[in-house]
């Protein structure tokens, strides 16, 4: 039987992944798009199948703060499973927009929450809920596991939290299959260009090109547990494949500070990054996170899951694609008529 997937967020990092690997493993996939005047679609127009041609990934226009709309959507598509990876996912953007980040993020998780009970009296649907390890804020342990409490520190962290503990309201309430990824920070060549990891591969192949002076940073001391975000959508699955419902943490179980992964990026590219790297204290946020390690065992003992794609693995991924974009745009401006 054909699996049938929604996937919100389906234009995000994540939601791209995620796409890829559920039509390689022979679902129907199912995407929510939000309309914008200018296409968003950027990280999955090479899956994108004509309509008129039985696709296995179909698009849909909606928003997660639509309920009506979504909950139309899921009534007649009837996933068999959910990934709620929609979200204003940008912490310090969250501190300028806390009402929009708690709309998508918890209003928005709890559209999709109701919208899956009322399919559920019809038939079984689960739920993959993206939370954060955001949510452990001025951490209460280190490392930090499923049973850490958690201590927001953004709106975009209170919203997580709000969005976690409804899942779990869900799971107890409506005996749901409605599931918690607690996942740690995870990169990649599709990252979001002003997330930090990427902000600097971007920066540095440019610089090396000689189309860019500075970087500009704020906290070079935050630390965060990067992996590659590819493995993570495997999780994912795994945690919805699961024979019961749970909260899982993804992590690698390793810490770097921000300053370590601009070293390296730079290091590879035959540069120090202390010629390159100033600080601007526009970057700094009203309250930091500064230390992020997770404990992934329980995924490991339970999923079998474990991040296969280490620091260094991650930078060189990260650094050698985007100074193969620099170089095309370097060569692109060479050609440009004046
Ligand atoms: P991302 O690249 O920023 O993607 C976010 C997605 O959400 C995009 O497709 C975006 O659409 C969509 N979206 C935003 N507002 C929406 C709305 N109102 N209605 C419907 N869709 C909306 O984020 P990501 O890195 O893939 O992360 C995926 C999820 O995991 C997010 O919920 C994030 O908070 C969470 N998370 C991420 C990490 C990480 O390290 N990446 C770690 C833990 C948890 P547009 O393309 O139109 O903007
Ligand atoms: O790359 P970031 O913006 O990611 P952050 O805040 O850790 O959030 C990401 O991971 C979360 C999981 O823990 C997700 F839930 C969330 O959706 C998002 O994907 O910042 C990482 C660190 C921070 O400590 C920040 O202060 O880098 C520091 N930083 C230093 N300079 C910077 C910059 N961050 C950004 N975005 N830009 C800078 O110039």
């Amino acid at each position: 039987m054909t699996k049938n997937a929604l996937i919100t967020g389906i234009t995000g990092q994540d939601g791209s992944y995620l796409a890829e690997l559920l039509l390689q493993k022979g679902y129907q996939v199912h995407g929510l798009v939000r309309r914008s005047s200018t296409f968003s679609t950027e990280r999955i127009d090479h899956i994108y199948q004509d309509v008129h041609e039985h696709p296995k990934l179909l698009l849909h226009y909606g928003d997660l703060t639509d309920g009506q709309a979504l909950s139309n959507l899921v009534l007649e598509i009837e996933p068999d499973e959910i990934y709620n990876l929609g979200a204003q996912s940008h912490v310090r953007v969250s501190f300028d927009q806390p009402i929009y980040t708690l709309q998508t993020i918890g209003v928005g998780a709890l559209n999709v929450l109701e919208a899956a009970r009322l399919l559920n009296k019809k038939k079984e649907v689960r739920v993959y809920q993206a939370s954060s390890s955001e949510m452990y804020g001025d951490v209460m342990a280190v490392p930090q596991n499923e049973t850490t409490p958690f201590n927001p520190q953004s709106p975009y962290a209170c919203a997580k939290v709000y969005a976690f503990h409804q899942t779990v309201n869900y799971r107890r309430s409506y005996g749901m299959f409605a599931s918690n990824g607690i996942l740690f920070n995870h990169e990649s060549e599709r990252r979001g260009e002003t997330f930090v990891t990427r902000k600097i591969t971007r920066a540095a192949g440019r610089i090396k090109m000689g189309m860019q002076e500075k970087l500009y940073l704020g906290n070079l001391d935050a630390k965060r547990d990067w992996g590659y975000a590819k493995d993570y959508v495997e999780g994912m699955w795994r945690i919805l494949q699961h024979s019961a419902p749970d909260d899982f943490v993804l992590a690698t179980g390793r810490t770097e500070t921000v300053r370590d992964f601009a070293k390296l990026v730079f290091q590879q590219l035959d540069m120090n990054y202390e010629d390159y790297v100033e600080i601007d204290p526009r970057y700094f946020r009203p309250a930091e996170v500064d230390l992020l390690l997770g404990d992934p065992s329980k995924a490991k003992e339970k999923l079998g899951w474990v991040a296969s794609t280490n620091f260094e693995e991650l930078a060189r991924i990260m650094t050698e694609h985007d100074l193969e974009i620099a170089k095309r745009e370097a060569h692109a401006k060479r050609f440009v008529p004046h």
